[in-house]
């Protein structure tokens, strides 16, 4: 049984053939947009619960390069690798996020679980050991935003819940590293920070569920425009179980460890 949250009229997430389907766009493309995954009330009920405390939320405010490492002492500053792009949203992290919340519900579908693992190609998928990075509730008032990055993980689940009148749009480059490879793709990167080389948007509206690769697509989310703030949850997995994120990591994105 699929947890009512997820529309599985239009999304049989339980149908291999569907599955399939849904695996080939997402090789193919580097990115899936399933609208309507998750129900108007499912929707509306996160909204509810989450959009009071914006202020509870962690901002970083912080300046980074987009592989999220420490600079290099031995590189000029405009090398690929020290050049610093800003970020400023903030986020709710999974011991934040109420225990009846739908949001549970859907991360811990097994059904939902087996349809990820299917589409992306794995095994099995595992929640954090921490505590703080399974679910997470992402905020972006007007003029804050989410700089351009590379992923550490291989695969990001997404949700939108809430659209900004403007901005807020989630803007990527397929293909620019090839993180196995060795090939950090820094000519690339420099093209793109200096807005040489076009990139492009993905397209979603709150309810869609967004599966992306972004080890080696890189990408951010523009400032938001306007009153509304953008609103998103990130559903975290690993491909093997007990795999907490690191105090140094923790401290970064959540400015606590537990
Ligand atoms: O907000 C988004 O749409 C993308 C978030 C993202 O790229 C991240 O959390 O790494
Ligand atoms: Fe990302």
């Amino acid at each position: 049984m699929t947890t009512a949250h997820i529309d599985s009229g239009t999304h049989p997430i339980d149908d291999p053939d569907y599955a399939a389907e849904c695996k080939d766009e997402l090789d193919a493309a580097g990115a899936l947009v399933l609208p309507g995954f998750f129900t108007e009330e499912a929707v509306k009920a996160v909204v509810r619960e989450s959009a009071h405390r914006e202020a509870e939320a962690f901002y970083a405010d912080s300046t980074h390069n987009v592989y999220l490492t420490p600079s290099d002492d031995s590189l000029t500053g405009d090398h690929a690798f020290n050049r610093q792009v800003a970020s400023s949203k903030g986020l709710l992290a999974d011991d934040q996020v109420p225990a009846d919340s739908p949001l549970r519900d859907v991360y811990d579908d097994t059904t939902f679980r087996s349809f990820l693992c299917d589409v992306l190609g794995i095994e099995a998928i595992y929640p954090y050991a921490d505590n703080l990075s399974s679910i997470n509730v992402h905020f972006a008032a007007a003029g804050r935003e989410l700089g351009w990055h590379f992923d550490n993980s291989s695969f990001a689940v997404t949700m939108l819940l809430q659209a900004p009148e403007a901005g807020g749009e989630f803007e990527y480059v397929a293909g620019v590293r090839d993180s196995d490879g060795g090939d950090e793709g820094y000519e690339r990167v420099v093209s793109i920070l200096e807005e040489v080389e076009p990139v492009e948007v993905l397209e979603f509206e709150p309810g869609a569920l967004v599966l992306f690769r972004g080890r080696d697509a890189i990408h951010r989310v523009t400032p938001t425009r306007g009153d509304t703030t953008r609103m998103l949850v990130v559903f975290a997995f690993n491909d093997a179980p007990g795999v907490a994120l690191s105090e140094s990591a923790l401290e970064t994105f959540y400015g606590r460890i537990s």
